[in-house]
Order: structure tokens, then sequence, then C-alpha cells
């Protein structure tokens, strides 16, 4: 049974017994998948060291305990309220932020945190076979800290639609938990989520890319009219820091990694000989990521993001950072695809909100991937890693019905079939990974040769300190 002292909460889940009974039913259903879906060999004896949220308060959500994953205790957080909010932004700024859904605006609403719910499972099954493969005890509980709080993102999502969206809210749920990755009948609903993550570096490249549309989405989320929703978003975001850390420190100590190896190997670039991961594999998953991460924004031209602007659903990123919040005027200047051919436009900017949001999405990659440079910088090198155009590799959007080259040189269809596995992993480069990768390291302290050992440990602790036991 569950109970709201065994679920951390602070939605007074213990005085709603509504909503309390509807999570009990839902609960035992959430366990099952994660023992289906969720990391697969360690559901039963390991003990790993993670963060549980026991509350929202900086003490609170930085507690650190071992446990067995599946008896991981998924709560229930809303950042603080804020006194007195106003919605603040399009048609209806300036009046009190919603408790309850509004009618009109209802399925919107749901289909938001619908799709927004259906991504974390989705990474949690795309993730469930890395544990075999681990670089380290380290990366291991990095990966399970991620998985759990993935799984308590997906709490959060069905927190709100049993809360607000009633009976079919309640179906949404259980429907949450039957999609799958991958699955060709009963696929998730965003298509980088479909695809597998089966090594490493996809794993880093994922938390690197993948999840700082997360967080894009969920500031964006955060500015929603519809307080529940702007709450429970705020919170999540604190947990999503954590997981862009995990990428973009475990990239960063693949090309540390790298860059000793290329000394070793006489600066011919061949890593590979060596058991490392060479550049050219790097920026091709890069590529990769980056622009499947790009997809998750959307259309760029979209009466959908525009209804959310005007309705006061879905805001921009840091709105209170913009002059003008309700962009009844605004123009927006799009590389437009117009019967083939490139033109610039300037298009109501409303219909352009998932191209804003995707503009602040590129800037804070591009901060990413300069941090990334500077080691290659400090080892001496002048090779560089790089963003790929934002029109190549789409498959959402105007771009999608033509090839691109990572420079924006439009492409046939002949060349790009051609030459596309220059620029994206061929099957050669999978083999190869997953052959350096084939045997995990459970050892405290040892790393595979292609990623150096990070620079700290967690929580205070030394890096080869024992993060996943296993106690039989
Ligand atoms: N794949 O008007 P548009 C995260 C469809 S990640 C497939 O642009 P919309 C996390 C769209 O469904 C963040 N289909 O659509 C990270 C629509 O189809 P229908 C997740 C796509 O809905 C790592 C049609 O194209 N959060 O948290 O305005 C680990 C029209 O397009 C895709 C959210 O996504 C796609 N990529 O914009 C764990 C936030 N893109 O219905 C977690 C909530 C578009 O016409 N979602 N389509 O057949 C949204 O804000 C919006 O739904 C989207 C798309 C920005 C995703």
């Amino acid at each position: 049974m569950i109970s709201a002292e065994r679920i951390p909460n602070n939605v007074g889940l213990s005085s709603n017994k509504r909503l309390q009974r509807a999570l009990e039913h839902w609960q035992p259903k959430y366990i099952q998948w994660w023992k289906d879906m969720g990391p697969q060999g360690f559901q039963d004896y390991h003990q790993v060291y993670v963060r549980t949220a026991v509350s929202v308060d900086p003490s609170g959500w930085a507690h650190f305990e071992y446990v067995k994953l599946p008896e991981y205790r998924w709560g229930i957080f809303l950042a603080d309220p804020v006194h007195d909010r106003r919605i603040g932004f399009g048609d209806f700024m300036g009046n009190p932020v919603w408790q309850e859904v509004p009618g009109e605006f209802r399925n919107q609403l749901r289909r938001l945190v619908v799709t927004q719910g259906d991504t974390e499972p989705a990474s949690v099954e795309q993730q469930r076979w890395l544990g075999q493969r681990c670089p380290s005890l380290y990366d291991l509980r990095n990966l399970f800290q991620v998985n759990v709080e993935e799984g308590r993102h997906l709490w959060a999502m069905v927190y709100l639609l049993h809360s607000y969206f009633g009976r079919d809210g309640r179906d949404e749920a259980e429907e949450l938990l039957e999609r799958q990755s991958g699955n060709r009948d009963k696929p998730r609903i965003l298509d980088a989520f479909n695809e597998p993550i089966e090594n490493w570096l996809d794993f880093f490249m994922f938390t690197m890319f993948t999840d700082r549309d997360g967080k894009s989405q969920l500031l964006s989320l955060s500015e929603s009219s519809l307080d529940p929703l702007s709450r429970t978003t705020r919170f999540m975001l604190t947990e999503e820091a954590h997981h862009m850390f995990v990428g973009e420190t475990g990239i960063a100590r693949i090309l540390e990694r790298t860059c000793q190896l290329m000394k070793q190997a006489g600066f011919s670039g061949d890593v590979r000989a060596l058991g490392g991961i060479d550049l050219d594999t790097l920026q091709k998953f890069i590529n990769l990521w980056f622009s499947l991460s790009l997809d998750l924004h959307g259309n760029e031209v979209s009466t959908n993001a525009a209804s959310y602007f005007a309705n006061g659903l879905k805001g921009r990123a840091y709105e209170d950072k913009w002059d003008d919040h309700r962009v009844t005027e605004a123009m927006y200047e799009l590389e437009m695809l117009a019967e083939g051919k490139l033109e610039r436009r300037h298009i109501p900017m409303r219909t352009a909100m998932n191209e804003v949001l995707r503009d602040w999405y590129v800037g804070d990659c591009l901060a990413g991937v300069t941090r990334w440079n500077k080691i290659l910088e400090r080892h001496g090198f002048s090779d560089r890693l790089r963003l790929p155009d934002r029109k190549f590799n789409r498959g959402i959007g105007m771009y999608s019905s033509v090839h691109f080259d990572p420079h924006g040189h439009q492409l046939s269809d002949a060349e790009w079939t051609r030459r596309k596995h220059e620029w994206l992993p061929a099957p050669e480069d999978r083999e190869y990974l997953l052959s350096i990768q084939a045997e995990p390291v459970y050892e405290p302290g040892k790393f595979a040769n292609y990623i150096a050992p990070p620079q700290r440990g967690v929580k205070g602790q030394p890096v080869n300190f024992e993060y996943v036991r296993t106690e039989l």
C-alpha cells in the first residue's frame, strides 16, 4: 500500500483521498513497468548511491542514500507558490494565474502534459541496457540517478493528469506506461525518443543535447498560466541540470582521454588503434543528437505554438527577459524553404515561437561545445568540434523535405545517400563503440580506457567510492 508517508510529497496527498487512491491504483503498474522496462540486470540486489528528493528546499532534494532501484521513493514535488502570480505573456497577460484548467484549453494543456510525460519513461526504456556496458561505477550511478529522476518526472506529469484532467487524464496516465520506445505498434510520441541508446557515447550525447531540449521545454512550460504546471516544471528543472552535467562532463572526459591518446598515437589521430574514441566519431554523434534534438522543438511555423503562446499555456525561455510579452505585432526573420529554394522572410513571431525557443536552445548548446573545445585547446590541438547547421539531418519541419550538409549547403538525394556517413554514425562506428564497451567496468575507482576519470566524486565522496554495491 502506498500512503502519503511513503510517497514523499509537498502536495498534501494525505488530505486528498481521491487523488491518493488514484495514485495507489497507478503505482503498482508503474513499478511493474520499471521492472520490465527499466535498467536491465539491476532490479534485485544492487544498491545504488542516489539522491532522492524528500522536499523542495535545498537540503531536502539533495538527500543521498543507498537504495535498491525498484525501492526508490518516487515523490511528487511542486516548487513553492509565488505570491499573487500573474499571467506573464499572451492575450491574458496580467490576469491571475489559473489553479484549475480552463475548459477551453483543456485539450491543448493535456496534449502538452502528455507529450512532456511521454518522454520521461521513454528515455528510461532507451537506456535500459547501458548498465551492462558501463565505463565505471561512478558512471553507472550517474546513469541510474538520471533514470530514477526521469521516473520521478513521469510521476510529476501523472500527478497533473490525475489531479486536473479527470477521466481523460487517468486514461492518459495508463497509456504513458503502455507506449514503448521503438515499438512499431505503440511508439513513443516524439521521434528522438524512439532511437536506441545502445552505447555510452549515445548516452552522453543524449543527456547533453536531448536533456537540454528538456530544459528548453521545461523553461517554457514553467512560464505557463496553469500554476501547478509551472510549479511542477520549475522543480523538474533543478533535476534536469544534473542530467546535462552528466552529458557535458561525460563527453569532456572522453575528449580528455582522446587528447591523451592522440599524443600517444604520435599526433596521427588514429586513436582507435589505442582503443579510444576519435574526434571524427565524436563529431558524428554531435551531428546526430543535435539534429534529433532540434526536431523536438517542433515545426518552424506552427499555429499550435502561436495559440499556446496567445492562450498563455507555454511561454518563451526566461519570458521576463523579453520586452514585449504580448507579441501581437512583432515579426521574426526566418530562412524559409519554398519550392525547394531558401529565402529569408518575415513571419508573425507568434507563429515562430518554436523557432524562438530553438534559437535559445542552439545558443545554450553552443556554449557547451565551446567549453569542450577548451580541452582541445589546452592540449595544443587545432581541431575543433562544432554544431552542424540547423538545417542538417532534420526529420521535422520545412528543412526535412530536402537534404543539407553540416555547413547548410543543399544536397541532392543521391549525394546525401552517398555521403551521409561522413557526417552521421555509420554501422561500423557503432560496431567499434560496442567493441570497446563489450565488458562493463564494475571495480571501484577503475575506468574504461576510452574515458578519463572525473575531477571529483559525487557529494564529496572519492572517485573510487563504491557507488553501486552488490549485496546478495
Ligand atoms: N516528433 O505544430 P507542431 C524532455 C508533430 S524533452 C514527432 O510544431 P507542436 C526529456 C506534432 O505532434 C522535452 N512528431 O507541433 C529529455 C503535430 O502532429 P499532429 C519534452 C512531431 O505540438 C530527455 C505536428 O507535428 N517536452 O523533457 O506545436 C530525457 C505539428 O507540429 C515532432 C515537450 O515536448 C517530433 N519531434 O510542437 C527525458 C513539451 N514535432 O498532432 C525527457 C511539450 C512535432 O498535427 N510539447 N511533431 O499530428 C510541445 O511543446 C510540443 O508538442 C512540441 C511540438 C514542441 C513537441
